[in-house]
């Protein structure tokens, strides 16, 4: 009886450890996958700046990357941010869906946008123009290869066809 208890206790006291071993697993592999992205980003683009949970601003604001809130297997979890008046958006799903970046109409002096500085390379899925002006997307950085499509003022778009699908590097806007 005695050798049947302390066989019990023993089982007992493994489920305990177990419990405890699984519990501290569970919190080791669910970390804040948001916060990891945004990590790797600033780590890779060092004139980024967090703003909030799940953006990330360059140039005082002009330029602001918004990650898709997502669960834990990566399913996003709620609605595309809507493009802002003044601004112009990219977004890397369709439908205005997943990760965006949007930049303020200020930057619409010819300039060139390119895309990788702001991680948003060979991505984009939808878009919409909410300011004035004409934007122009290129397939390469610095305005190279074939113009892909052109985002004239307060349109928008909710699919590329495949063919530019996930092809933009680099814009333009005037
Ligand atoms: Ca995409």
């Amino acid at each position: 009886m005695k050798r049947i208890l302390a066989a019990m206790l023993a089982t007992v006291a493994g489920g305990i450890a177990l419990l405890a071993t699984s519990g501290a697993a569970a919190v080791a592999i669910s970390p804040d996958a948001t916060q990891q992205k945004i990590d790797k980003l600033l780590a890779q683009h060092p004139d980024a700046i967090q703003t909030s949970r799940n953006t990330v601003s360059w140039q005082q604001g002009d330029v602001v990357l918004t990650l898709a809130r997502t669960n834990i297997e990566g399913v996003q979890t709620a609605d595309a941010a809507p493009c802002p008046d003044g601004r112009f958006c990219l977004y890397a799903d369709a439908n205005f869906g997943g990760d965006s970046v949007s930049f303020r109409d200020r930057l619409c002096d010819n300039r060139i946008i390119n895309l990788p500085s702001f991680n948003f390379n060979d991505i984009t899925s939808s878009w919409a123009n909410n300011t004035d002006f004409d934007v122009d997307v290129w397939s390469d950085v610095g305005a190279g290869g074939p113009r892909l499509f052109q985002m004239f003022t307060l349109t928008e778009s909710s699919g590329l066809p495949k063919n530019i699908n996930d092809r933009a590097s680099s814009l333009n806007c005037f």
